[in-house]
């Protein structure tokens, strides 16, 4: 999409209830200025349990994208260049619950969705270009839970290595549906448990 205007962000704007970004670019700066892979970088966005976050472009540098502190939506929310990840679910419960609908993300250099908490990721009616992995199931979180995964509409452009990354050991699930990957020659993109 075309953003309606800019936005510079230097301290993670937190969201309760719902916020729409009314299509507006957020990138960051100064503290939140990074865009390589350093591990522990603030988000730009910080949703508490229950918040939506919507009409959303993450211009770049995007840190560490959005993070959900329990459940929530993110829809319509786009990345143009994935900073550490494009966004983490944290919710230290099996019931948390996280729905991303709609929107897209590019340029990630690794992880696009980085699931650390518990509770069920809903992924559809998305698109991902140039990415690492589309889903990481934390392998060595602090905590470890039984996560789940379920990924419907989604288009996949290459290169990208894989789809989804889940630990079975830990009793974790992907299910999948109607994804479409494109013009990835050469490259593995897959499943990896
Ligand atoms: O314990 O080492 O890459 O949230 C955490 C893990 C690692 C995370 C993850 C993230 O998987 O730091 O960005
Ligand atoms: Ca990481
Ligand atoms: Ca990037
Ligand atoms: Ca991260």
């Amino acid at each position: 999409p075309t953003a309606t205007g800019g936005m510079a962000v230097s301290a993670s704007i937190e969201v309760s209830g719902s916020y729409d970004g009314g299509l507006r670019r957020f990138a960051g700066s100064g503290a939140l200025g990074g865009d390589g892979q350093d591990e522990d970088q603030d988000p730009i966005f910080e949703l508490a349990d229950g918040a939506t976050l919507k009409n959303v472009i993450l211009g770049a540098p995007a840190a560490d994208g959005v993070h959900c502190l329990g459940s929530c939506t993110l829809e319509n929310v786009w990345w143009e260049d994935v900073g550490e990840d494009a966004a983490t679910f944290k919710g230290k419960s099996a019931s948390a619950r996280y729905l991303v609908v709609g929107g897209g993300a590019r340029k990630a250099d690794d992880k696009v969705f980085q699931h650390n908490g518990g509770g069920t990721l809903t992924i559809r009616d998305f698109q991902v270009a140039d990415f690492g992995k589309l889903y990481r199931s934390c392998g060595n979180c602090e905590t470890q839970y039984e996560r789940h995964v379920v990924i419907s509409n989604v288009r996949v452009t290459g290169p990208g290595n894989s789809v989804v990354g889940i630990n079975a050991n830990y009793g974790d699930t992907a299910v999948l549906s109607g994804v479409t990957i494109v013009g990835d020659s050469g490259r593995d993109i897959s499943v990896c448990t």
